[in-house]
């Protein structure tokens, strides 16, 4: 549970940046299954999004393949806040270890993640934790956040099938230019252990890894038990979409 004025922030920022929630250890730990999470391919359970070079960016599903990812899925000091902000209890609606390799690593534009989802027949009843896995500076291609942006409300996002190997759905470029003002850009850097937690509707960005550093970070990303996706005409797999609506204990 957090105290009234962290939730409070969180209302008013659309994000909370807990520092030091997880220790040297932990995240160690986590590392250390980082060569078999990235190195192996084919029928392993898990699913890998590559950068257009080969190396990977993305892994969906450490969370059930991996015990130390299944443990922090689970963990107190993460879901007690995520169910506190929701007000229900929450099932995991997909994890994911977004890369970022020194020099390799390349951009995710400006979106809310919502932009998304609203696709999958759901509401805006999610919370989502980043835990920095590496160091994240401005060099490496740290997240970007728009404090309050989360209170705009859905922007319309157009799918960019160009900028990366990737499909991205982004903010249009006449709503950003309308929108976005320099000084709004707040760059979330910070040590590993160091946690963010954010709202679905959050305007949020990152680029290019221009440093030696890599930049790892694990997004776990919960939906309200009571927020199942309704049908759609082409639902997404598993991997991205979870079906398992087991709540989180
Ligand atoms: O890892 C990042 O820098 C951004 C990731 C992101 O926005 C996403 O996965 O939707």
């Amino acid at each position: 549970m957090w105290d009234h004025d962290t939730l409070a922030r969180y209302q008013r920022d659309g994000f909370v940046l807990a520092c030091g929630l997880l220790s040297a250890p932990e995240v160690a730990a986590l590392n250390a299954e980082m060569p078999r999470l990235l190195d192996i391919d084919g029928d392993d359970g898990l699913h890998r999004e590559r950068e257009r070079s080969g190396a990977v960016r993305q892994v969906y599903l450490a969370h059930r393949h991996s015990p130390p990812y299944r443990d922090l899925s689970r963990d107190a000091r993460i879901v007690g806040p995520v169910k506190h902000i929701i007000g229900n209890d929450v099932y995991i609606w997909h994890s994911k270890i977004n890369v970022k390799d020194a020099f390799e690593g390349t951009v995710w534009l400006w979106h809310q993640d919502f932009g998304y989802w609203v696709r999958d027949g759901v509401e805006a009843r999610f919370v989502s934790a980043m835990v920095f896995l590496d160091r994240a500076t401005v060099n490496n291609g740290c997240l970007m956040v728009v404090p309050g942006s989360h209170r705009w409300g859905m922007l319309p996002h157009f799918s960019d099938e160009v900028t990366t190997s990737y499909k991205q759905w982004c903010i249009e470029l006449a709503t950003l230019r309308e929108r976005l003002e320099e000084d709004m850009i707040q760059p979330m850097t910070g040590e590993p252990g160091d946690v963010l937690f954010f709202d679905p509707n959050l305007v949020h960005a990152s680029g290019h890894n221009l440093s030696p550093l890599p930049r790892k970070t694990v997004i776990l990303s919960y939906n309200d038990v009571a927020n199942t996706p309704k049908p759609v005409e082409n639902p997404r797999p598993d991997w991205v979409v979870s079906r398992e609506y087991a709540a989180v204990r």
